[in-house]
């Protein structure tokens, strides 16, 4: 152990430690922009600079271990004069537009200038001019060059985590900035939208194309009957920015505000989860039986964050995703057709909106093959953070909004639905109904948790009527490519892979609320999810009346003719 003083208070921490983490350790806050914990430690930003007894030069705290008897002051007048001079630097190259920004009173860097005391620029603006700072504005992510403060977070989790190595330095000197790499423009990289570059930048560099006033105008639009879905991950977050317990933050309550929105009809996507199951479900018993699962597993489907990465990186691979649509697509697809007959509407007039933790959903829902004889599935979709913008807009504070029922049909979900939301739960969910379909019997709804949770890789063999059946879930797009090199080397085999892009699956999704102290909740919301399939009396998807009353009055059997034409898709777009 090395023993230190921080700002006049004794530490012992192992050798190794940086001084950040000692200090995080007597609950000393160093600030800081560029640093993520075991990812970006290469103090890019000097914002963390800390004067240490007997030296000279400031030293930054995130990339220097702690010595033995160092003493280490983080706030004197000149780590204090240091940092400011550092943000002023940054600042000089930002556009300081926090009016405007969508990360204003949710930006680091405007935090760290606040708390310094920052109140007028010594050094002239610089804004980047000439460089390719136009973009695609209908991509679902967005770039603003001059919001970006060369942190390198976006390269880092892209290229450590994700491997897919969209960003990169351009440019030299004074104009270095972080562009697309390889000279490319983002919608002809292999960007698989996860979203993780946003969730994990400081300032308002990165964003998600931003569609509220769309949904406006179609709220807004009397002809229309707007309908809208909440996905599974979004009620463990969405409440996180008004400072709501979890607990707290219902869907019945996120009901009253879509409501108040002015939503006509407010329904739930692990209804469609539940449908899902049913579905890929009994595909992948289908595929089991007819030996196609020999050498190549059946991948799930239902993250489009995945299908991107995999028909970009492995397009050989794609037939081995499940046909099945995600169970945002199947929503949509069901709320064109059926809804639109109980609800005795035009199905051209509804228009069917979704609130997703993810930015991929925006282009899942975009895709031409997603799409029936009244239009997309899908009209339009947000992201959780938009939906807050939404409700700040409209000055609604949930704490003071009662809850409301969700609307029928196609508002009521079992256990099993609600647990896609996390790592592993599409695998559990799957295995919960074709465990049942295989003895005609429902099992323990827990016996299949070995694969919940977790962001790296778990597998279990599982014999159900006496079939093996071997899983794997991952989750992070680092640990899917490691999987599918295993695979195609021959070192492992399984039956069924559910992969989720983003770290602990959509709870920790790119379009989720941004933590301001870097912490990764996917952890804590993930147990949330687990504790509403406990606490839900259904556990099982093919239990849930709703959907047993749409394939009886409408769909037939699942992979039937209906089914298959509704709730399918060949992934060739
Ligand atoms: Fe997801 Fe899914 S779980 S993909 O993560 O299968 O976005 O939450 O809605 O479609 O149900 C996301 C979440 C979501 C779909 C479901
Ligand atoms: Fe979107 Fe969820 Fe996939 Fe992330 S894991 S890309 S949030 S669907």
């Amino acid at each position: 152990m090395v023993r230190i003083t921080i700002d006049g208070q004794l530490a012992q921490v192992p050798a190794g430690t940086t001084i950040m983490e000692a200090a995080k350790a007597v609950n000393v806050k160093i600030p800081h922009l560029c640093y993520l914990k075991g990812i970006n430690e290469i103090s890019a930003c000097r914002i963390c600079c800390v004067e240490i007894e007997g030296e000279r030069a400031m030293v930054a705290a995130c990339s220097n271990p702690v010595k033995d008897g160092m003493v280490v002051y983080t706030n004197s007048p000149r780590a204090r004069m240091t940092r400011r001079t550092n943000v002023e630097l940054i600042l000089s190259q930002h556009d300081c537009k926090c009016a405007t920004c969508v990360r204003s009173g949710n930006c680091q860097l405007q935090e760290v200038a606040n708390d310094l005391g920052i109140l007028e620029l010594p050094f002239e603006t610089q804004l980047q001019k000439g460089l390719r700072s136009a973009w695609t504005k209908t991509f679902p992510l967005y770039r603003d060059v001059n919001k970006c403060i060369k942190c390198m977070r976006c390269i880092q989790i892209c290229d450590k985590v994700q491997t897919l190595n969209i960003w990169d330095l351009a440019g030299t000197g004074s104009r270095t900035t972080v562009d697309v790499s390889g000279n490319r423009v983002i919608k002809d990289s292999d960007c698989a939208l996860c979203g993780q570059c946003i969730t994990h930048c400081p300032t308002g560099g990165l964003r998600e194309r931003d569609d509220t006033a769309k949904a406006r105008a179609a709220l807004a639009d009397k002809e229309k009957i707007t309908v809208v879905q909440v996905a599974p991950a979004v009620r463990t977050a969405w409440g996180e920015y008004f400072g709501l317990k979890r607990e707290e933050a219902t869907m019945e309550r996120m009901a009253g505000a879509l409501h108040r929105l002015g939503f006509d009809y407010v329904y739930d996507t692990n209804f469609a989860a539940d449908l899902t199951i049913m579905e890929e479900g009994n595909e992948f018993l289908h595929r089991l039986k007819s030996g196609a699962l020999v050498r190549w597993p059946m991948f799930t489907s239902c993250c489009p964050g995945w299908v991107r990465f995999l028909k970009g990186q492995y397009p050989e691979l794609t037939n081995q995703l499940s046909t099945a649509k995600s169970p945002q697509q199947m929503f949509g697809a069901v709320a064109k057709t059926w809804l639109a007959k109980k609800l005795d509407v035009a199905p051209e007039k509804i228009c069917c909106v979704s609130i997703m933790p993810c930015v991929a959903k925006k282009a899942e829902a975009d895709l031409p093959t997603m799409r029936g004889e009244s239009g997309a599935d899908v009209d339009i979709v947000l992201t959780t953070r938009e939906l807050v913008r939404m409700m700040r807009a409209d000055h609604l504070d949930p704490h003071f909004i009662e809850e409301e029922a969700l609307n029928s049909p196609m508002g009521t979900h079992t256990g099993a639905g609600v647990i896609f939301g996390a790592t592993g739960g599409v695998m559990e969910a799957a295995l919960r109904t074709a465990a049942y379909v295989l003895t005609g019997e429902n099992p323990n709804p827990d016996a299949f948790s070995e694969v919940r949770t977790g962001p790296g890789l778990r597998e279990a063999t599982y014999t159900v009527a006496g079939i093996p059946v071997r899983c794997a879930v991952v989750s992070g797009l680092g640990n899917a490519r490691k999987l599918i090199e295993r695979l195609k080397e021959g070192k492992v085999q399984y039956d069924f892979v559910e992969v989720m892009a983003c770290p602990g699956g959509c709870v920790g999704g790119g379009g989720q609320p941004i933590s301001a102290e870097d912490e990764e909740l996917y952890g804590v919301r993930g147990e949330r999810l687990y504790t509403l399939d406990a606490e839900n009396p259904m556990r099982f998807a093919h239990e849930n009346p709703e959907v047993q009353a749409l394939y009886h009055e409408y769909l037939g059997e699942p992979l039937g003719e209906t089914a298959h034409h509704l709730l399918h898709t060949d992934h060739k777009a």
